[in-house]
């Protein structure tokens, strides 16, 4: 047993008294919210133990630790999670029964802590689950946003957003930690003052706003390990509290300034995804969190360390995307402005320290703050930035001389902006892409420049996902099975052992029991669109699935165009064979991204029509899943038989999705992009449905002026009448309008971009013959369970516990803690 305190008796007993001193009730007065905080605060008692222990034995051990910096952190509910953790699942769910209280009800009243918009935060939550059961010394930094991901409602087809407010009922696994306050300050001028006794020159920074940054920690469980880590998220108070004397000291003002941006700055997360806003306030919550992590950081370093140039040996920054590079030149800051050192040896600290993580190539997603912006709210890391530029570009022209177009193209300041990419790449020892063909476009397009001159600094880190969450926790029918079929549990955290189930390819029984549980599965996600879209779906027919956010490249309209296509095929031909589909489609559109929103309402149209549609015989349905997210996203996966990747080519970096589909035993349909290049890799071709365009002929076409949708359109009657039916009011009561844009997108688009930017009419022939393909390997039911079977074996490499360990041996150099107990 894991924990004595997880004891039937113990903790039956433990719950019991919980519910009495929170509440004031017995279990059966209990409200399921009620019970849902009184088991947590149970399982928080356990896990502060452990949590303890781990600290202290960072403490004897002094290992290195990595500070992994993100805007986001999507780490879906936490209940499950931690039990799964410490081994202590079944054994908590049979108390409970016992008590007449359903686990799994228990875990529906948590809300989810959603604060990240998709594949990027929820990567950081993923890696945080790696890093403990890999048992490493780890911080996530991040805010406490008040608010995170919105909820998404659809009413009459259109999204409609409204707030996340998750901490309504309270977090009962955090904790607030005060006395560990920063405090981070905006904006001011900064004097120069000359210091004849020290011969330095010091910058002081003057006429600001403040605010005080609090820490909230949240535990991260490792599996089996008694090791956990902290994710440390950031809340913000007004320095002082409002005082009515200053209004007679005439700081009225600035007294409700202060308080106001405290208020606002953790706020709200910015719902964008490969998307950059470019508003003040997120660079006020960017600097925020940074500068306090960091100072937290420098403040635990000294603690146990008087020599501040050995940081490096201890101290890693990972910057999770540009959001958080402002790091660099707060770190250097701080050790020119408070440590006094030197700028050589501020800058060799920082440059060991640092480290950067690229996650897209979407133009529309790099950072570059405007200089006026930037300076006036950053006075002096501005400064320190002019300063790394200048001495950077120095040696750009050394390295070429008279070479101005390079000193252009790599400045880290120019044309009135910070570009914050380039100063991550100056600054950071490390750069990586998230997939090995991402990692190539960024050496031989995008950063060209800088691999040409740092070609070092370079490496690639395959995203990975967890078992623990996306297997045992979100599929315990075929975690058991796996368990029962290999002989162990060790996959759990060795997830290579999977291609045990090689074997069993061949092997009738098995794969009779392998789609048995799919349709178990299919049947609970029946259940679960049921419930909560009122459409009735046959578990019997394919499930299609394109779950991700919302965004023109992964191509959600190439998808529902095809389903048009097919809805006309099957009106045109009723006799013609096709076996029954279920698209269901899951995805949230960045509250102002217009053309995202079309497209959902789009699919939701197209819905009504073909659910509606009595005489093709509930062949074809369409499912909207209303505010995807990782709860219902654990069943949506296990459920899956199709997994729709079909970004265009070069566009997605990596694709995270993908993995976790293919952990449950879904084929990827998709093109050759991110990920799924190594997922067909491990897989192999005859067992995926790839299409489409390559990243080669994207680029290339992109590098010519892009291609001429309209002879597509004129040579090919199907796909002309799909189009033709956005504007001639099939799928909108006649309305010629409502999708007009759309229409025009493809063809002839207003805002001056190319006419199909993400090549959807040129790859929708491809798209459709895979997915003939598709349907007809599904009809073959032994060959489909051999491919699905061989997704669930050949996974191994897709573990988020192989990235971690690949970052830990190749950029991070962490040492092992083993938390003795
Ligand atoms: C990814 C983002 C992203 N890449 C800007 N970039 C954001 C960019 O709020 N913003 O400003 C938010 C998110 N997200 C995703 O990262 C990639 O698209 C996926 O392909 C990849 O799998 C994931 C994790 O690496």
């Amino acid at each position: 047993m894991y924990n004595p305190r997880f004891e039937k008796e113990t903790f039956k007993k433990e719950v019991k008294h919980n519910v009495k001193t929170l509440y004031r009730k017995t279990i059966e007065e209990a409200t399921p919210q009620q019970l849902f905080q009184a088991v947590s605060y149970a399982v928080k008692e356990v896990i502060i133990d452990d949590w303890i222990a781990t600290q202290n034995q960072f403490k004897k051990d002094d290992p290195k630790i990595v500070y992994y910096m993100s805007m986001e952190f999507l780490m879906g509910r936490a209940l499950g999670n931690n039990l799964i953790n410490m081994t202590a699942y079944k054994e908590v769910k049979a108390a409970l029964d016992e008590m007449g209280i359903d686990l799994n009800a228990i875990e529906d009243e948590e809300p989810d802590p959603a604060l990240g918009n998709g594949g990027l935060g929820r990567l950081a939550a993923c890696f945080l689950d790696s890093l403990a059961t890999l048992g490493y010394a780890a911080y996530g930094c991040g805010i406490r946003y008040r608010y995170g991901m919105f909820k998404q409602k659809i009413e009459n087809g259109y999204q409609v957003e409204t707030p996340d407010n998750w901490l309504k009922e309270g977090n009962p696994f955090e904790l607030r930690r005060e006395e560990y306050a920063k405090e981070v300050r905006f904006g001011g001028n900064i004097r120069v003052e000359y210091d004849d006794s020290t011969n330095r020159t010091k910058f002081v920074q003057e006429n600001y706003e403040s605010v005080l940054a609090i820490p909230y920690d949240m535990p991260i469980v490792g599996y089996g390990n008694h090791h956990v880590n902290t994710l440390r998220i950031w809340d913000a108070k007004a320095i002082t509290d409002f005082q009515l004397d200053s209004f007679d000291r005439g700081d009225y003002h600035k007294a409700v300034e202060q308080e106001n941006l405290a208020k606002t700055i953790v706020e709200v997360l910015y719902p964008n995804d490969n998307h950059y806003a470019g508003k003040e306030l997120r660079l006020k919550q960017q600097y925020f969190f940074i500068s306090a992590s960091i100072q937290a950081a420098i403040t635990k370093y000294k603690k146990t360390h008087d020599d501040i140039h050995k940081l490096p040996e201890k101290v890693i920054f990972q910057m999770n995307d540009t959001h958080p590079t402002v790091a660099v030149a707060e770190l250097m800051r701080i050790l020119l402005d408070e440590e006094e050192l030197g700028w050589n040896e501020a800058w060799d600290i920082t440059t060991k320290t640092c480290a950067y993580t690229n996650h897209t190539i979407m133009a529309e997603a790099l950072e570059k703050w405007p200089i006026d912006l930037f300076s006036r709210l950053l006075p002096r890391v501005y400064q320190i930035i002019q300063e790394i530029d200048r001495r950077f570009l120095i040696q750009v022209r050394e390295r070429y001389p008279g070479n101005e177009e390079k000193v252009r193209k790599m400045a880290i300041l120019y044309n009135g902006q910070v570009r914050m990419a380039h100063l991550a790449i100056v600054a950071g020892f490390s750069v990586n892409g998230v997939a090995r063909l991402h990692t190539e476009i960024l050496k031989n397009q995008e950063l060209r420049d800088f691999y040409e001159m740092m070609p070092q600094k370079f490496n690639n880190k395959t995203n990975g996902i967890t078992q623990r969450r996306f297997l045992m926790h979100g599929n315990p029918l075929l975690a058991d099975w796996v368990t029962e079929k290999i002989g162990t549990k060790d996959w759990i955290t060795d997830l290579s052992l999977m291609s045990g189930l090689k074997k069993y390819a061949d092997d009738s029984k098995a794969l009779a029991e392998f789609m048995d549980i799919k349709y178990k599965n299919k049947v609970r996600l029946a259940e679960y669109i049921r419930k909560h879209n009122g459409i009735e779906v046959d578990p019997r027919s394919i499930f299609d699935v394109q779950v991700k956010r919302l965004h023109e490249y992964k191509r959600q309209l190439l998808n529902i165009l095809h389903v048009m296509y097919l809805y006309n095929q099957i009106k045109e031909h009723p006799e013609m064979s096709f076996f029954p589909r279920t698209f269901i489609f899951g995805a949230k559109a960045s509250a102002g991204y217009i053309r995202a929103k079309e497209i959902i309402k789009l699919i939701n149209s197209v819905a009504d029509i073909v659910n509606n549609d009595r005489s093709i015989n509930g062949k074809l349905k369409v499912v909207f899943i209303e505010d995807y997210r990782v709860s219902n996203a654990e069943i949506i996966f296990a459920a899956a038989d199709v997994s729709e990747q079909i970004s265009t080519a070069s566009k997605e970096a990596s694709g995270t999705g993908n993995m976790k589909f293919m952990l449950n035993g879904a084929p990827t349909l998709g093109t050759m992009d991110g990920a799924n290049v190594e997922i067909v890799e491990e897989v192999g071709m005859e067992n995926a449905f790839i299409f489409g365009l390559s990243s080669e002929e994207v680029i290339n076409y992109e590098n010519n002026g892009g291609y001429h949708p309209q002879d597509i359109y004129n040579s090919d009657p199907d796909i002309r009448k799909v189009v033709d039916q956005l504007i001639n009011g099939t799928y909108s009561n006649g309305d010629h309008e409502m999708y007009r844009d759309l229409y025009n997108s493809l063809l002839c688009p207003k805002d001056g971009s190319k006419a199909d930017m993400y090549f959807i009419l040129k790859d929708f022939r491809a798209y459709a013959e895979a997915q003939k393909k598709v349907e007809e390997a599904y009809k073959d039911k032994e060959r489909w369970a051999k491919m699905a079977l061989l997704n669930t074996a050949c996974c191994g490499k897709f573990t988020s516990d192989r990235t971690i360990q690949e970052y830990v041996d190749d950029i991070w150099h962490l040492d092992k803690v083993t938390v003795e107990i």
